[in-house]
């Protein structure tokens, strides 16, 4: 078999010489215990990332979706690919560059995509870049198309298009998230795993960040004589419905610190649910018995910042926006199934249910400090 999944917050891209399941995660910074972070609980990456290759230093070429996926799938810049924004289709408009999934797939592969791989829309020609690229139309999770929907419930009852949107799935337009559809569909691809899905209450996992442990980030203020350039005034947050209300200055703000601190364990709680779909994919894959020859790559398309130098979200040039996490598994490289001694090599690890542990990985020791 020769499949290839990938899955980002949520998408899954597979390809046997080995499978490759190729994970790409939306937004996501190095806000992992594998990367260090001391707060953030991401038992099931970390797992993952124990028995990996961990790359420290790698950045997006650009904080933006559509450019950030378009050059590390055509393996060119921006300045080739001539996409800084999200309207226009490399092959007409730069290049008819060959993609990493139709390389795959010329090389005999069947290559899927779940989710957000391609940037969606003109940017992959209303395609997903298929069928190039893909040897089945893409899956799009159905809810997505919620996604600008006023679905949060605020203080006030009523539905609003809100930034801080904890819901309670069951409550959601067809009771499910476009994250846990992909995971699900990804599954599918993958076939025959029973599966019991993760939590349903997304503000469940709040709770694992109790607001009067949070704090703001460690420099929070726009640098003195930071270049107008050089600053990016978080838009996409602006036009959400709750941060409207505050009526904040533009372009610097700030955002008042009792909602920073809000936004900060929002995003906290987002990555641990994130966590939850990677270990519900990666656990499947394994009792399938197909992680002794199955790659597994997680990455994503950028960072976020969270206040640091008075910047939020992404499009700023900051290392925060640009880093991303980069873990390559490769089985009979950097870990075998065989050194385990018993048990499974990707086990699910219930968030809710664990205390702080620490991963080891047999060769490659990695940065997680519990
Ligand atoms: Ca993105």
């Amino acid at each position: 078999m020769k499949i290839k999944c990938s899955i980002t917050a949520t998408s899954c891209v597979f390809f046997a010489e080995k499978n490759v399941l190729f994970i790409i995660s939306d937004d996501l910074r190095t806000t992992l215990g594998c990367y260090g972070d001391h707060l953030v609980k991401t038992p099931n990456i970390d797992q993952l990332a124990s028995r990996s290759q961990v790359f420290l230093n790698a950045f997006a070429q650009q904080a933006v979706c559509a450019p950030s996926r378009t050059s590390m799938l055509t393996a060119r810049r921006p300045d080739t690919t001539r996409l800084y924004d999200f309207y226009s289709y490399w092959r007409v408009n730069a290049g008819n560059f060959t993609t990493l999934p139709q390389y795959f797939k010329s090389q005999g592969y069947t290559t899927m995509s779940v989710g957000k791989v391609f940037h969606p829309g003109i940017a992959s020609n209303y395609t997903d870049d298929y069928p190039y690229s893909w040897s089945a139309p893409p899956y799009h999770p159905p809810s997505f198309r919620y996604e600008k929907e006023k679905v949060c419930k605020g203080e006030d009852g009523a539905l609003h298009a809100n930034l801080l949107c904890a819901v309670n799935v069951t409550e959601q337009p067809g009771g499910i998230l476009p994250d846990m559809e992909s995971a699900s569909e990804a599954i599918d691809v993958l076939r025959g795993w029973q599966d019991d899905g993760p939590p349903l209450f997304l503000a469940e996992y709040l709770s694992l960040y109790p607001l009067d442990e949070m704090s703001l980030a460690p420099d929070p203020d726009v640098p003195e004589g930071l270049p107008a350039v050089a600053y990016n005034p978080w838009m996409d947050l602006r036009l959400r419905e709750d941060v409207r209300a505050l009526n904040i200055s533009f372009p610097y703000g700030p955002i008042p610190k009792d909602f920073q601190l809000r936004i900060r364990q929002h995003y906290f709680a987002a990555v641990s649910y994130l966590d939850a779909q990677v270990g519900r994919l990666l656990s499947a894959l394994d009792n399938m018995g197909r992680a002794a020859d199955t790659m597994v790559v997680f990455s994503s398309d950028h960072g976020w910042s969270l206040g640091e130098h008075g910047e939020w979200a992404k499009y700023s040039n900051f290392d925060v926006a640009t880093r991303v996490p980069l873990v390559f598994y490769v089985p009979g490289v950097t870990f075998s199934p065989e050194w385990l001694e018993a048990g499974s090599v990707f086990p699910f690890i219930d968030v809710f249910g664990q205390s702080r542990r620490k991963f080891k990985g047999k060769r490659f020791l990695i940065g997680y400090r519990g």
